[in-house]
């Protein structure tokens, strides 16, 4: 018998290119937030050149009558930012409290390669960038909503070329937001046979429990027909997100219906952004980077069924 911790939405996927306003390939891996006690996506447009804008969607109840804006809500600014030519990708939004704002990290995707760049709103309309704050190549970044001994926290996943480019999880610290550093790595993928054992990187943005912080990660295996996108769970300590306290062996949620299964991407299931609403957890996933998905489960299930898991 299948297994899952999260199930999934019956109305899956609960956003496509049908939805969408615009002529537009393919919607997926979105970040999400609450604003105005409603769900917004942020959600990553692929046009017919190949090149990704995101667009901003709210719904009520987080699974219905999604509002979505008629036309592209922040796009690439190649003159002021050349290092989003060939778009933005993948965004991650942290609401941090002290600052009466969220943070977006997303992917820009520069002629050297995909990076991690920073942007601020208070509204989800107008943007102020921070610019690039990790070269590439760089990517699934997300912050933490707090300080930690004073300095600003953000997962990061850089690749080397080292191991047959397998690529582990970073943490880096910064004063300001802008500038980076105490890079440290964290969460590293695995060998050999493993679900996640080519690369893994960050997914949902860190999100604080009594037990610690927990995250979602994807794990990548290579297989003679591609690759197969799956996830796990990670327990970081409250107080020193350096420290990984548990880590699930096992993955918790994995392509296995047809839109996860079949896309532009086969096999994928990506999510960017999850909220908590009434201690039940929505998680919102890009499926075969053709649509996208949500799964829920209670929050207290999730934190339970991690710290079960071995200790790192
Ligand atoms: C990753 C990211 C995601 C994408 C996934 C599967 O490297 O680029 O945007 O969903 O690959 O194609």
């Amino acid at each position: 018998m299948a297994y899952e911790l999260f199930t999934r939405c019956q109305g899956n996927p609960i956003l496509s290119v049908e939805d969408w306003p615009y002529k537009a390939n393919s919607v997926f891996n979105a970040a999400a937030t609450e604003i105005d006690g409603k769900v917004l996506l942020l959600v990553r447009v692929e046009d017919y050149r190949g090149i990704s804008h995101l667009t901003t969607a709210v719904s009520d109840d987080g699974i219905n009558n999604w509002k979505i804006d008629s036309a592209p809500t922040l796009a690439s600014d190649e003159q002021n930012y050349p290092e989003e030519i060939w778009g933005i990708e993948d965004p991650r939004i942290t609401r941090i409290d002290e600052l009466g704002k969220w943070m977006i990290c997303y992917t820009s995707y520069s002629t050297g390669g995909p990076l991690v760049s920073m942007a601020e709103t208070s509204d989800f309309k107008t943007f102020s960038r921070v610019g690039v704050v990790l070269p590439p190549e760089n990517k699934d970044a997300a912050l933490f909503p707090v300080k930690f001994d004073g300095r600003w926290a953000m997962l990061h996943r850089p690749v080397s070329s080292m191991n047959n480019l397998r690529a582990n999880i970073w943490l880096s610290f910064s004063p300001n937001l802008k500038h980076w550093g105490e890079h440290v790595e964290i969460i590293h993928a695995r060998r050999g046979g493993w679900w996640d054992a080519s690369k893994i990187g960050l997914c949902t943005p860190p999100l604080a429990t009594e037990q610690g912080w927990l995250i979602i990660y994807h794990g990548v295996k290579s297989t003679p027909s591609g690759s197969i996108y799956r996830l796990g769970l990670v327990m970081l300590d409250l107080d020193d997100p350096r420290k990984v306290i548990r880590r699930s062996s096992e993955w918790v949620f994995g392509p296995r219906t047809n839109y996860e299964r079949d896309g532009d991407v086969d096999d994928v299931v990506f999510p960017c952004g999850w909220v908590e609403r009434d201690g039940k957890l929505y998680m919102y996933y890009g499926a075969a980077d053709s649509c996208i998905g949500l799964a829920t489960a209670e929050l207290k299930d999730v934190v339970d069924y991690v710290m079960n898991c071995p200790a790192e």
